[in-house]
Parts: structure tokens; sequence; C-alpha cells
């Protein structure tokens, strides 16, 4: 449901905040398969609870990721920087795309997490097995939600989404994301009667700027600091109010590439204007390089023939990569 918006900025139309639809995994499958295929169609965003994934496995992660990010400056740097994996700050991408956010960056491929993890943490193991646990975890809970979205679709190969993410060889990647707090004078100022500035000028520290994912699917669970926020159709931001007991699940470029535009990959930013960090793990599950991704044939109509042409997760990518972070880029491989 969307609440009704408070006294909008001129600048910038707002609404308080918006309840995602709630996807109860622990229902029967093909309830939840459908009330996942209409999420997918209408939002392109939807919260899951009872998703499976063990409190202890994300509580370390969340542990040792404050750890870390907890480290100096100079520490830190050590793991960096993150081209293509290991520690950011700031600089988002190779195109001048900045945001209030650090982040450690890795390749789910166990190997590459060992390696990185030496860097990282003064346990490598401790650090790397609580990386690989969450991994496996989400991978499964991700291969769980592809099934039922083929199933609810009624595409009669009920792996031809799952199993881009099976393959030995995805360019699946996880980021663990750190928004600093504000920093106090700010939010002293913020609040100041004599501040000459109006209160929301101040609170839109910009964390992750607006884009779109390109993967097949994002699964994100973050800790309790508000922060994410969707661009509904009508260019309405909207906050999700934060839910560290949930997971927030959203279609990437290439699922609505593959679900022939049925699904929305929708536009997503996430401020910074807490004054408790936020601390983010997002996991993307992307095919391997290889994989040639092409609209189903089963989700055509007379009315939506093929809308985008073949492409490979590679090619994709490298469009990805050559761009700005907010740019639209699956309309590229539209066909004209
Ligand atoms: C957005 C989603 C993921 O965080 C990410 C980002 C990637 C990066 O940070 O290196 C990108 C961005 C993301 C899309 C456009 C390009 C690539 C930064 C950027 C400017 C890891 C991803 O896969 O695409």
């Amino acid at each position: 449901m969307v609440v009704a918006s408070p006294s909008p900025i001129k600048s910038e139309k707002r609404q308080s905040s918006i309840e995602l639809p709630i996807i109860d995994l622990s229902m029967e499958r093909s309830e939840v398969s459908r009330q996942i295929v209409k999420a997918c169609e209408d939002y392109g965003f939807f919260k899951l609870i009872n998703h499976g994934v063990p409190h202890d496995i994300i509580d370390t992660l969340e542990e040792e990721s404050f750890k870390f990010f907890g480290k100096s400056v100079a520490e830190k740097l050590k793991a960096g920087p993150a081209s293509p994996f290991g520690y950011g700050c700031k600089n988002i991408g190779f195109n001048g795309d900045v945001g209030e956010v650090e982040y450690l960056l890795f390749h789910t491929n166990p190997l590459s997490i060992s390696q990185n993890s030496e860097l990282i943490s003064n346990d490598p193991s401790k650090f790397s097995n609580a990386v690989k646990g969450y991994i496996e975890a989400v991978r499964g809970v991700g291969c769980e939600i592809l099934d039922l979205i083929a199933e609810g679709m009624w595409v009669p190969d009920t792996s031809v989404f799952s199993r881009l993410i099976r393959d030995v060889d995805n360019d699946s990647i996880l980021r663990l994301n750190h928004y600093p707090a504000l920093p106090l004078t700010l939010k002293e100022r913020d609040t100041s009667p004599s501040s000459t500035l109006h209160p929301h000028q101040l609170s839109q520290r910009i964390g992750f700027g607006e884009h779109f994912d390109p993967q097949i699917l994002t699964i994100l669970r973050s800790n309790d600091v508000a922060g994410l926020q969707i661009s509904l159709k009508d260019g309405l931001w909207v906050p999700v109010i934060p839910d560290p007991t949930s997971l927030c699940v959203n279609v990437g470029d290439v699922l609505q590439a593959m679900t022939n535009g049925r699904f929305v990959s929708v536009r997503h930013r996430v401020m910074a204007n807490s004054c408790k960090p936020r601390l983010s793990m997002a996991y993307f599950a992307a095919p391997p390089l290889h994989a040639c991704i092409t609209p189903q044939p089963e989700l055509f109509t007379p009315h939506v023939p093929s809308l985008y042409r073949s492409f490979s997760w590679a090619d994709y990518k490298k469009a990805t990569y050559s761009l700005r972070l907010g740019e639209t880029r699956l309309d590229l491989f539209r066909k004209l």
C-alpha cells in the first residue's frame, strides 16, 4: 500500500513511504509463485519474509562487516581499490560517479572470496566463511524465487532462469555497503532555528545515486536504518521502510529482458541521511559471461512480440560499465 504524501518540496515530488508487496515464502507454493509474479509485474520489488536464511549467518556477516568498516582509512585502503573487487570509498564504477558510501565488492566464486579476505580481516578465514555462508544461503533463495517465477508464468522449463545462477561460471557478485552516519555538525545545523537552509536541502545526502540493477535479480538485506528509495511510475521517489528481518528482492535488467518486458527493472537509489550508519548486503545474481540472454518465446503475445534482441551477459556488462550510473542501458538492446 502506498501511503499518502506529506507536504511536497518544490524541487522534487515526495511521498512518505511505501510498503512493498510482502511475500511469505512459507505459504502454499502456487500462491507464492502467483504473488511473486504479480509483485514483479506491478512493482519490480518485493519484501520476502520467512526466507530461511539463518539469522546467525546474517548476524555474523553484519558483525564482520562493521568490524572492517570501523578500521582506520589506511587499513581499509589496503583492501582496495575495488577494480574490479575489493574496498571502494565514494567512487562508484569507473566513470566519475560518487556517493556517500564505502563498500566491499566480491565475486561470489569461493576462491576469489578467500583471496580478497586476506587483506580485509585479521581473521581471514572467519571473514571468508561468513561471506561464503551468506552467499550460499542467499543463492539458494534466489534459485527458489526464479523457479517460482517460471512456474507462475507457465514457462515449461521451470529451471530456465535459476540455471543461469546455478552454473559454476555464474558472474554473481556480493556488495557490502556502509553508509556512514550523518556527521553531528550537519545534523545540528539541519535542525538549528538559525539555519537559513530549508531542512530538506540538508537531508538530501546521496549514498548511492539512482540506477537500475543490471543483473537478473538482487537480494538485499539491510540493518534497521532507512535509505533505500524507489522511483514509482509517475516519477515519485518513495522510501522503503527498513526491515532487518526480511529480504528486499528486485528485478534486474536481464530478467526484464528474459520476461520480454513483463517484469520491470525499477530505478532506485540510497539516501544517507541518518544519524545511524546503514549497512546493507546486496547479492546480485548474474549469468555466466557467455550466457545468451533472450526473451522467453512463451511470453510473446500478438500484442507484445519479442521486444529485445539476444545478447550475452558479457555484452551487457560492457555496456553497463561504459555508461554513467544513472543511464538506462536496456533500451540499447531493444528491437526497433
Ligand atoms: C549497480 C548495481 C551494483 O551495485 C553494481 C554497480 C556497478 C559498480 O558499482 O561497479 C556499477 C552500477 C552497478 C551500474 C552502472 C556501472 C556499474 C557502477 C556503474 C557506474 C556492482 C553493478 O553490477 O552495477
